[in-house]
């Protein structure tokens, strides 16, 4: 049995390859947060509640803390393929060195990912605390949310048995959602507001939003729920209070039958 000896004082690495790194560090830190940031973001469009806006500034610094954790990553592969490569069988002379584990690179990695986590957790935590604030606004209009294979049903709780398919809702108003589902799990998605909830049988689960721009949004299905669970959406129209009443008594009048 022979130990493989290594001089001490040869170095595997050599001081340009460190330059090398830290300079692609920083330009790919740039690029990755800014080039990240940026498709995530538009990617989801416009906000259409104060929620979906910090969801978004969210997921802007969560790119950029995790930036430089994927260019430190990125530049030490680029410069081993483009410094340390080697043809031939037989490995090459430096691949003999020894890799020791080092106490102050371990706590160094160790503190880094702490210090990352937390600041994920702590950030995220205040961000959901937004998002079910306005379940607690006494002012708030409530709307039971029914999911079943493969349609989305809305009832207005404060109006004597209104249903509609599309959801319909005033602007600037909290309303609570009072979600469940007739059959199968499905998951009450609506996209642009930033909320999210799921939809289960026999159960009822709540969320909250206050819709603040005026529009035509994408309610969908984010849990798949069978076959044609793609097929699983609508629209919510956010209108004016004035606009919203005239539409609840016109639908009030047409489903005569239920009011
Ligand atoms: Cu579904």
């Amino acid at each position: 049995m022979t130990d493989i000896q290594t001089p001490q004082s040869a170095k595997w690495w050599k001081k340009t390859d460190v330059k090398r790194v830290f300079l692609l560090w920083i330009i790919l830190t740039a690029v990755i947060g800014y080039v990240g940031s940026e498709v995530q973001a538009r990617s989801m469009g416009a906000p259409a509640s104060e929620v979906m806006a910090s969801v978004i500034s969210l997921i802007r610094i969560f790119t950029w803390a995790a930036a430089p954790v994927a260019a430190l990553v990125a530049a030490l592969a680029i410069t081993a393929l483009m410094e340390k490569r080697h043809y031939g069988d037989n490995p090459p002379p430096d691949a003999l060195h020894q890799v020791h584990t080092s106490p102050r690179v371990n706590g160094l990695w160790m503190a880094a990912s702490t210090v990352l986590c937390l600041f994920a957790l702590i950030v995220g935590l205040i961000v959901l605390q937004k998002d079910s604030a306005s379940l607690l606004d006494a002012k708030a209009m409530n709307v039971n949310v029914t999911g079943q294979q493969w349609v989305w049903n809305f009832d207005y709780v404060e109006s004597n048995g209104v249903r509609s398919a599309d959801l319909y809702l005033p602007v600037n108003k909290p309303v609570v959602f009072h979600v469940s589902s007739k059959d199968v799990k499905h998951s009450f998605w609506v996209v642009q507001m930033g909320i999210k909830i799921d939809a289960n049988p026999g159960y009822v689960t709540e969320t909250a939003v206050t819709p603040n721009k005026i529009g035509v949004f994408d309610v969908r299905c984010a849990e798949l729920c069978g076959l044609l669970h793609a097929y699983m959406q609508t629209k919510v129209h956010v209108v004016s209070q004035a606009d919203y009443e005239t539409w609840l008594k016109s639908t009030a009048v047409t489903q005569g039958a239920i009011s």
